[in-house]
């Protein structure tokens, strides 16, 4: 029998304008393909479809990347676009909280996890953590890209730092910074590092779960994030995983978690939502169907999902 007592609201972003390679913005049709309704369905969580948000796409707009390197705080490139698509996705994740479901985000790029973590911040007294399983960091910052790739920025923007801060449409407050713990991180970027040395966020390196095994991380990982919280946002970007097992993602990093691992881990999640109800929303991101092979990487996303809400063997 299954106790899982969420209603998922699946939300689709179909955003590429905040990675350097197109096709992630098939994503949300791939994992649907993938029959996530079927996965969450055998999990015995209810599933609405909310359908996709209208974003920007390149072919049929007008919008230059509007990159100027010489100034340092406007080195994101479509920055404008992902603001009024985080915007917006912001007021829906909130709106499904607040009718009592669990939004289930499907990118997109990673850069719409901005848009999820300012919505689940909203109307909580003490904040939301955060756990983020990515092979980046993506706590660059406009001044610190070496790519200006939003995609890469995202957490930091929740956080508040560097020109983020002075954008009207970040919401910078609800995303505790002791309350975000980063898992299976393989790849930082020099001023990255530095970032995250020099913050409160907790970073669980490949290291860590070579050592200790995935289950030892992410427990700690569960406890840090779901301390004097409200609940916690769980972003997962496929590219976490080993690519031998997810082939479709536009940044991959030899040496992430196997299928094992990442079904254990994000079980983890949905055990602990059973015993204290943490889980407030979750996306799945950085699917690039072009890349793929035969739908393979939006099945682990579908069923890597469907194990963080609820779904189990016996
Ligand atoms: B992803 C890189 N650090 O900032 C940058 O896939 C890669 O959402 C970012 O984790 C990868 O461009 C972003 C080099
Ligand atoms: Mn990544
Ligand atoms: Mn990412
Ligand atoms: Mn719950």
């Amino acid at each position: 029998d299954q106790d899982a007592t969420h209603t998922a609201r699946l939300l689709g972003v179909p955003l590429d304008l905040g990675a350097n390679r197109r096709g992630v913005d098939m994503g949300p049709s791939a994992i649907r393909y993938a029959d996530i309704a079927a996965e969450l369905d055998a999990a015995g969580v209810g599933c609405v479809d909310d359908g996709d948000l209208e974003v920007p796409r390149l072919e049929t707009s007008s919008s230059a990347p509007n990159v100027d390197k010489s100034d340092a705080a406007s080195n994101a490139k479509y920055l404008d676009e992902i603001g009024d698509v985080t915007a917006t996705l912001a007021d829906a994740v909130a709106t499904t909280i607040d009718d009592g479901a669990t939004p289930l985000v499907l990118g997109g790029d990673h850069a719409i996890a901005m848009g999820s973590m300012f919505g689940a911040g909203r109307h909580t007294d003490d904040g939301i953590g955060v756990i983020w399983f990515d092979a980046h960091g993506d706590y660059n910052t406009p001044a610190t890209s070496p790519s200006g790739n939003v995609h890469g920025m995202p957490l930091a923007a929740a956080h508040g730092r560097g020109s983020f801060a002075d954008l009207d449409w970040t919401e910078t407050d609800a995303v505790n910074e002791e309350n975000t713990v980063l898992v299976g991180i393989r790849s930082l970027d020099e001023e990255e590092q530095t970032a995250l040395r020099e913050s409160e966020v907790t970073v669980f390196t490949m290291r860590e779960i070579d050592e200790r095994g995935i289950t030892a991380v992410v427990e700690d990982a569960l406890e840090i994030a779901t301390d004097g919280v409200d609940g916690i946002h769980v972003s997962l970007d496929l590219d976490w995983l080993d690519p031998t097992v997810v082939p479709g993602v536009g940044t991959p990093v030899r040496g992430g978690v196997d299928y094992r691992e990442a079904h254990a881990a994000l079980e983890l999640v949905a055990e602990r939502d059973r015993e204290a109800d943490i889980l407030r929303s979750m996306d799945v991101v950085e699917v690039n169907p072009i890349l793929d092979r035969d739908n393979q990487t939006a099945e682990v996303a579908a069923e890597l999902a469907a194990s963080a809400f609820g779904k189990r063997i016996l």
